[in-house]
């Protein structure tokens, strides 16, 4: 009888970002790059959101960062759940896809660390979600977030792209006065910054309407997205998606959200404010900041074994264990081995 093995870890061509595509990134605030994801891995994203929808994924293994559609009570359906990695090992697999870390190395690395993932189910006629920053509910210091949103389905006009205010991206973050010091622990209620309802649909009410106004019409593009692109966007820069007018497709998309692994962040779901990059993945690279193993082992820097020569050696590191339920840090020493940064150390 075969012994049962797990199967041989997948091999990834390395994505190299142009010059011409960093500039539009830099330009434009977004920057979508057409079939980063291979089919094959779109088809597995497909089959697991239905699953979900299926109700085939316990309630109490998609963890506590759901958000329901807007439909009637009895047809209500996951719209949107958050920091599933931290439950399921594919969503783990798609925070950490070396195709999307490429790019991101790229843009806002070499040292990247993993934040937070995000899955959208928008069926037909669910809501979109209003003007916001995303640097607002994540801040990083210094503000390196990056967005990487791939899509599952085709995401175009009709059933609720996201569409980016370009130039935008130069803005400085407008907090919310809503759980200002939750969000923003760097704003203050009297800075002439803080606005009101951001990520409301209502364009009447949220408070970044008069801010994209500033910007000429058509500045607001759409970044319509096939199955596979994945759409890359700073933490700066005012977006927004309208509701799924479509009446029968959907328009579903995992996004997770990246910071240089040297930038500093409190940022975590249902901590009290402190450090919390021991929450996070180092995705790529290495840091002189504390970091969190993948709990379901996903290969990354995070895995690699330590240093052994190479360059001057890092400060040792504190890594959270969270793969034994965050059993407390423990000391270790930061990867330095040279052959880290050898692209194909990172596509197994
Ligand atoms: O996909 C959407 O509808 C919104 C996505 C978004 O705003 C984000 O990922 O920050």
């Amino acid at each position: 009888m075969a012994l049962a093995t797990a199967p041989a870890p997948r091999r990834y061509a390395r994505y190299t970002v142009t010059v011409d595509q960093y500039v539009r990134f830099h330009r434009d605030g977004f920057l979508v790059v057409p079939g980063l994801v291979p089919p094959e891995d779109v088809a597995q994203l497909e089959a697991h959101c239905d699953e979900i929808v299926a109700g085939r994924i316990a309630r109490d293994l998609l963890g506590q960062h759901v958000m329901y559609s807007d439909a009637a009570e009895a047809e209500k359906i996951y719209n949107r759940i958050h920091m599933l990695h931290r439950h399921l090992p594919i969503h783990e697999r798609y925070l950490l896809h070396p195709r999307v870390l490429d790019v991101l190395e790229a843009l806002i690395g070499p040292d990247v660390l993993a934040l937070q993932t995000m899955l959208f189910l928008k069926p037909p006629g669910s809501n979109g979600q209003g003007y916001h920053q995303d640097s607002y509910y994540i801040p990083t210091l210094p503000d390196t977030l990056c967005g990487a949103w791939i899509a599952i389905d085709r995401a175009d006009e009709e059933n609720g792209c996201v569409w980016f205010t370009t130039g935008s991206q130069h803005e400085p973050i407008y907090p919310d006065a809503h759980n200002l010091r939750v969000h923003y622990p760097a704003a203050r209620p009297e800075d002439l910054r803080v606005v009101d309802h951001v990520s409301d649909t209502d364009e009447a009410r949220n408070g970044l309407t008069p801010v994209a106004r500033r910007y000429p019409a058509g500045a607001e593009l759409p970044a319509a997205a096939d199955p596979g692109d994945v759409v890359f966007f700073g933490g700066h820069v005012l977006h927004r998606s309208h509701r799924n007018r479509s009446a029968t497709r959907w328009r579903r998309s995992f996004v997770g959200h990246y910071c240089n692994a040297r930038s500093y962040t409190e940022w975590d779901y249902g901590y009290e404010p402190a450090m919390a990059n021991d929450r996070h993945i180092l995705a790529r690279g290495r840091t002189h900041l504390p970091f969190a193993q993948p709990k379901f082992g996903t290969p990354c820097a995070a895995t690699e074994p330590p240093a052994r020569g190479g360059p001057p050696a890092a400060a040792p590191t504190m890594m959270a264990d969270m793969a034994q339920g965050g059993g407390g840090p423990v000391m270790r020493e930061a990867p330095t081995d040279p052959e880290r940064l050898d692209p194909d150390a990172h596509h197994d």
